[in-house]
């Protein structure tokens, strides 16, 4: 299996992918937005790089349950010249975390490689046809409702099969556009519009989801759900974050989104070693 786009292939079965996340959001829960400083979102980027992370996701809408959305020329200002001094700084490929399509196709201009679209629940094919024209990458994450919605009253009556169900529609409409599906990687998308429970009920049947025959992405990193079932401010839940990782990438997971690069890097090369070595 590969995930392959413009400047960019990975091949599968191999080592799991990190991926270093760069919010460039005044706002961002996970960081309190200590990174909105054009500079030193690149120089926080550059030291995920240099930690091991093999690609690195710049986003400047912040996605924290029931944030007020952010205008698309704010959002254009933050993310591209960032964006832009990391195409040209550091050799992995640049993901942009947006949902909209003029943001996407202004990042993929400036050299950005990879579309992670949290929005992939949308009701139009505009930003499949932005990944169809450019062949970028495309993470294809689901959400139930929106980023100002999401946390009010999520419902299913079977989580894992109406993600499931999701994927599996939604990879044959990106396809009507014209995406290939080597383009394509999967995520369940961890806390957007779902219950602790759901969450839990996720995590446990990650190993369901390699029916798809896609890579799968997964964003734990310091999330809410962890510090409800053990605790921990948002800074104190690197051990539980780690955990779900480890747990992810035993089930099949191809990569791990994550604020913590270097600490992610060495527990995933350790398991590489005890599978290598049985
Ligand atoms: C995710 C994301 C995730 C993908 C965010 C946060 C909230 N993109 N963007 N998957 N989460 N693909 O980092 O906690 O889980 S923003």
């Amino acid at each position: 299996m590969i995930f392959a786009g413009r400047h960019f292939k990975f091949e599968f079965p191999g080592r799991a992918l990190i991926m270093g996340i760069v919010n460039v959001t005044p706002d961002s829960f996970s960081d309190g937005g200590q990174f909105f400083n054009p500079d030193r979102a690149i120089e926080h980027a550059q030291d995920l790089f240099r930690e091991g992370a093999q690609m690195i996701d710049v986003g400047g809408e912040s996605t924290r349950p029931g944030a007020p959305a952010v205008e698309e020329p704010e959002e254009l200002r933050s993310v591209l010249p960032v964006i832009e001094a990391l195409v040209k700084s550091v050799q992995v490929p640049i993901s942009v975390d947006t949902h909209k399509p003029a943001v996407a196709c202004a990042a993929l201009k400036v050299g950005a490689s990879i579309i992670n679209d949290i929005a992939a629940n949308r009701s139009d094919d505009e930003m499949w046809r932005v990944a169809a024209d450019t062949g970028a990458g495309y993470i294809l994450m689901h959400m139930q409702g929106t980023p100002q919605t999401m946390h009010l009253a999520p419902k299913y009556a079977d989580v894992v099969s109406e993600v499931s169900d999701f994927f599996a529609d939604r990879l044959k409409q990106v396809q009507r556009c014209g995406v290939k599906p080597e383009q394509v990687m999967l995520d369940p998308g961890i806390g957007f519009g779902k219950t602790v429970k759901h969450n839990l009920e996720l995590l446990a049947a990650l190993a369901q989801f390699k029916v798809h025959e896609r890579p799968l992405l997964l964003g734990v990193s310091r999330k809410s759900f962890i510090g409800k079932l053990v605790g921990g401010e948002v800074q104190d839940r690197g051990p539980g974050s780690l955990a779900c990782a480890v747990w992810a990438v035993l089930s099949g997971v191809h990569c791990i989104r994550t604020h913590d690069v270097a600490p992610t890097c060495q527990a995933l090369r350790m398991i590489e070693e005890i599978q290598h070595a049985g």
